[in-house]
């Protein structure tokens, strides 16, 4: 796979991309910082170095249980998902783009789901799907899928989103390892840019909008 185009990567352009995570670890000195259940044993840690121990190693055997129903985003500083002055209704935003931002951000509304996943919900994930007709359903979001072990993460248009957190703010001083692979996001194939109907990943529609 080619190197992603310059600008791609902030655009969150996920179509059809598929992130394969068969083993993420995270390891830290202090792991009640980080929920630990201390339940059963622990996957041997491997080259953990001196200092260092394993709290978490998740392996996406399981499939995500996600919910159904999606939530409304409604923004504002009320919303749960609200984080500071970079976030997507953000004051940083909204002073740069003025009305135009605000009149974007009315132009559809944001639906989201979060769910724990992994030992004692160690991990969350989070999905995002916009609707763009504004008639209370989300065309698309992004979403996980558990296959063979690992999880795919699959994005079918380019306001989809989906990403995988730790539940607990992680400590002042934490290491996590995430093997990713398999990863369709465009770029060269055979010398071309275009295939499978799409230019370099993207459908021809995407928008720079908020
Ligand atoms: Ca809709």
């Amino acid at each position: 796979m080619a190197p992603p185009e310059r600008g791609q990567a902030s655009t969150r352009r996920l179509a059809a991309l598929a992130v394969v995570l068969p083993a993420a670890c995270s390891r830290a000195p202090a792991p009640e910082a980080l929920g630990a259940s201390g339940g059963g044993p622990k996957p041997a840690a491997r080259a953990a170095g001196a200092g260092w121990k394993l709290v978490h190693h998740e392996t996406f055997d399981a499939p995500f249980q996600e919910p159904a129903a999606w939530i409304e985003d409604r923004y504002g500083d009320e919303s749960p998902y609200h984080v500071d002055v970079f976030d997507e209704d953000g004051e940083f935003f909204s002073a740069r783009g003025g009305e135009v931002f605000r009149e974007g951000l009315r132009r559809f509304r944001s639906f989201r789901k979060s769910f724990t996943y992994g030992e004692g919900g160690w991990l969350t994930v989070e999905l995002y799907g916009r609707d763009s007709d504004r008639d209370g359903v989300p065309e698309t979001g992004g979403r996980f899928e558990a296959v063979g072990g690992k999880a795919r993460l699959v994005s079918t248009r380019h306001y989809d989103g989906a990403i995988l957190r730790s539940t607990a703010p992680l400590p002042p001083r934490y290491r996590v390892e995430v093997t990713v692979s398999n990863i369709d996001f465009g770029g060269l194939r055979e010398g071309s840019r275009t295939h499978g109907g799409k230019t370099n990943g993207y459908d021809g529609d995407e928008l720079a909008d908020p």
